[in-house]
């Protein structure tokens, strides 16, 4: 069997999605998510330039030759762009690789390590009140981790917090938005969302909380320190993490956890911080880090060191990447949560999958391969709309992280 063609479609039902759909010499195809939020287009562009000549003719059975292929032959290594692009392709390699063993893909990977992938929602609101509100929504619909984000007094609008009550688009324009930053401002005000929080829902429910890189370390571990008596199951994303070892400085001075990683493209992004134990969730994902291949190979490196896994699943990675995700979730040993952003019914019905939420848990399908698709069609009908990530300034008109 040979690949015979690969095509990369870009689509916008509600929002950009990059696929990459592989078709072998036997008719079995296999897809890949390859979508780069607010840079879909270098991702699709890459794959299309670069990569797809070079499947042509390839054995699609050799997943692990081929990502090295990719990998090294690129000669330039790493990069959010090229590790997107090699996760789509690698993503359809085991797509296709289970339909032709007639197996889903966990039982590729092992079989199942647990009866379902609990996830957590998003309780997302301008005060506190109203974040209340939206947890006991969560708690009735079965879940039992939310993250919680909510506006900060004095400043116009944050990270995390949607217009839209369902579903959290943070890319809603096509050049940036700017967005204001006080860091004293969100360090006073966090501690006391925590408090009602716990005080309303009592100690079984898991919290989290994403900071989105906002802080320098001994903010960190000063919010850390302040989060303590509200238990989090986790601190995400405290600063930005190029600065490995900077989380040392966090961890000398907090027991809050700390998970890390959505930006990560492959296993030297963290391999101090978990041979270290600088962190105890790694949020590394199937679409960015380099596909099922190598997001194996960084969690099975975080068993050894106590880290489990948290991977990142906002709207942007589409239902590709998440029935990826959850195949790789049922089946490896030290499995932590799954992030779950509800997509937008167009989403859904562009990309028919057999996952499933019930009680707090998703499933992965039982088809064989990943048990998702790309109804080609439907997804031509919504041309791509160039939409940007927001920007950050502080106060004075600095540039920030976002
Ligand atoms: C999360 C994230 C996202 C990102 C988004 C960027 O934890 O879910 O921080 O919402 O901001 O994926 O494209
Ligand atoms: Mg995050």
């Amino acid at each position: 069997m040979r690949i015979v063609d690969a095509r990369v479609i870009v689509t916008c039902p509600g929002r950009n999605f990059v696929t990459l759909k592989i078709v072998t010499s036997d008719g079995v195809t296999g897809v890949g998510d390859a979508t780069l939020n607010g840079r879909e287009l270098s991702v699709a562009s890459y794959l299309s330039e670069h990569v797809v000549p070079a499947l042509i003719g390839r054995d699609p059975a050799r997943i692990e030759d081929t990502w090295q292929y990719l990998y090294k032959g690129a000669y330039w290594r790493r990069g959010p762009v090229t590790m997107s692009a090699i996760a789509a392709v690698d993503t359809a390699l085991w797509d296709i690789k289970g339909k032709v063993a007639g197996l889903p893909v966990h039982q590729l990977l092992g079989g199942r390590s647990r009866d379902g992938v609990t996830v957590y929602g998003h309780a997302n609101a301008v005060d506190v009140d109203a974040v209340l509100s939206e947890i006991s929504a969560y708690i009735d619909l079965g879940y039992r981790a939310v993250r919680v984000q909510t506006g900060i007094p004095g400043l116009a609008s944050t990270y995390g917090v949607g217009k839209d009550r369902t579903f959290y688009e943070p890319a809603d324009a096509a050049i940036a938005t700017e967005n204001t930053w006080s860091t004293e401002a969100y360090l006073a005000h966090v501690p006391t969302v925590f408090a009602r929080v716990r005080d309303e829902f009592g100690p079984a429910l898991k919290l989290l909380h994403d900071v989105h890189h906002r802080l320098t370390p001994i903010e960190a571990a000063r919010l850390g320190r302040s989060l303590e008596p509200y238990h989090l199951t986790w601190m995400e994303d405290p600063v930005p993490a190029e600065l490995q070892s900077g989380f040392r400085e966090i961890r000398r001075h907090t027991t809050t956890p700390i998970a890390v990683g959505e930006v990560f493209n492959t296993i030297w992004d963290c391999q101090e911080l978990i041979t270290d134990q600088l962190i105890d969730y790694i949020r590394t994902t199937v679409v960015h880090a380099g596909g099922l291949t190598h997001l194996r190979r960084i969690f099975d490196l975080a068993a050894l060191y106590h880290v489990r896994s948290g991977s990142h699943g906002a709207t942007d990675l589409s239902p590709i990447c998440m029935s990826a995700a959850l195949h790789l979730d049922i089946s490896i040993p030290n499995f932590g949560l799954q992030e779950y952003m509800r997509h937008t019914p167009e989403t859904d019905e562009v990309f028919p999958h057999g996952y499933r939420y019930e009680g707090g848990y998703l499933h992965p399908s039982e088809e064989p391969g990943l048990g998702v698709d790309i109804d080609e069609e439907l997804a031509a009908r919504y041309p791509y709309r160039p939409a940007a990530l927001p920007v950050n300034r502080l106060e004075d008109g600095t540039m920030h992280s976002w």
